[in-house]
């Protein structure tokens, strides 16, 4: 029984991303909604450094928080929410930008519908797109309204970098996803012609930066429109790690609440090294989403 259709498949290798529709039910995007607020009004604002740390060297105790939050659930917040002393300039609910990076492992609603989901399995066996994939870096992504930040132009391969590139992206609507509250747009075809020229890695004395990768032949970036994917909740926008997209600031009233998560290639079919700011732990590994 499969999942995905033939021009489905296509469609994805054309274009390097696909719409599928109601991939989850209103209803359980609703309830996935539900508990992120619910983790929103958890969130202990008095723990972040954000809030703990007011001089201008607190950027350290920033990229720790960050750097070590791959087997945890922890908030990052909108750079507009934060005023010149490091504190919140409204509620914190609203001031969030994310939720990350270990929900598909530690929070049980967002494991069902990575680690323990049918429908998904038999996504990933239809698309071939690997052979036995991880999964990793699993994200609430609020947009709040007015202050919700830009995403840039960029490749997802470049942030979970493995040799050969590996990376696929699921990104699935909680919300309504428009043209002014921040949903996705993508340069169709482009995973086809636009190498990964950096990837983002540890840098050796703390932080994080961009490592250049070795490009043959034409590097130069392709050229031509974005287009908006609009969404509904519950629709799933599978992207390919090598396709360019983006999402603007969102100018709108509303929330647009996003669930994304990763999959990488395994090893030996792909090898993921200790630059990558995302380590799997001893008590945390990567977990497989195929069963053996
Ligand atoms: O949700 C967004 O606005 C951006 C998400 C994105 O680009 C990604 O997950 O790679």
């Amino acid at each position: 029984m499969s999942y995905l259709s033939q021009d489905q498949i296509q469609q994805f290798h054309r274009d390097g991303f696909l719409l599928i529709e109601n991939f989850i039910s209103k209803e359980e995007a609703g309830a996935l909604l539900n508990r992120s607020r619910q983790l929103l009004d958890n969130f202990d604002i008095e723990e972040h450094p954000k809030t703990k740390f007011t001089t201008t060297d607190d950027d350290h105790v920033g990229d720790d928080y960050f750097l070590t939050s791959g087997d945890k659930i922890r908030y990052f917040l909108e750079e507009d929410a934060v005023d010149e002393n490091g504190q919140l300039n409204r509620p914190k609910q609203s001031a969030v930008n994310k939720i990350g990076h270990a929900l598909h492992e530690l929070d049980p609603s967002f494991r069902r519908v990575t680690l323990e989901n049918d429908r998904l399995r038999q996504l990933v066996r239809d698309l071939k797109f690997h052979r036995d994939p991880v999964a990793l870096q699993s994200m609430v992504i609020t947009k709040q309204p007015e202050i919700g930040g830009a995403v840039g132009e960029h490749n997802d391969s470049t942030f979970l970098y493995t040799d050969p590139p590996s990376a696929l992206g699921f990104w699935i609507a909680l919300q309504e996803c428009t043209a002014t509250n921040g949903a996705l747009s993508f340069l169709p075809g482009s995973h086809l012609t636009a190498p990964i020229t950096k990837r983002f890695v540890r840098l050796p004395g703390g932080g994080t930066g961009f490592e250049p990768l070795p490009v043959s032949g034409d590097a130069s970036p392709p050229v031509g429109n974005f287009v908006l994917q609009t969404c509904q909740p519950g629709d799933l926008v599978l992207i390919h790690g090598s396709v360019l997209h983006k999402s603007e600031r969102n100018t709108s009233e509303k929330t647009r609440f996003a669930y994304t998560f990763h999959m990488i290639e395994s090893s030996p079919h792909a090898r993921y090294d200790d630059k990558n700011w995302l380590q799997p732990t001893d008590e945390m590994p990567f977990s497989k989403v195929l069963p053996h």
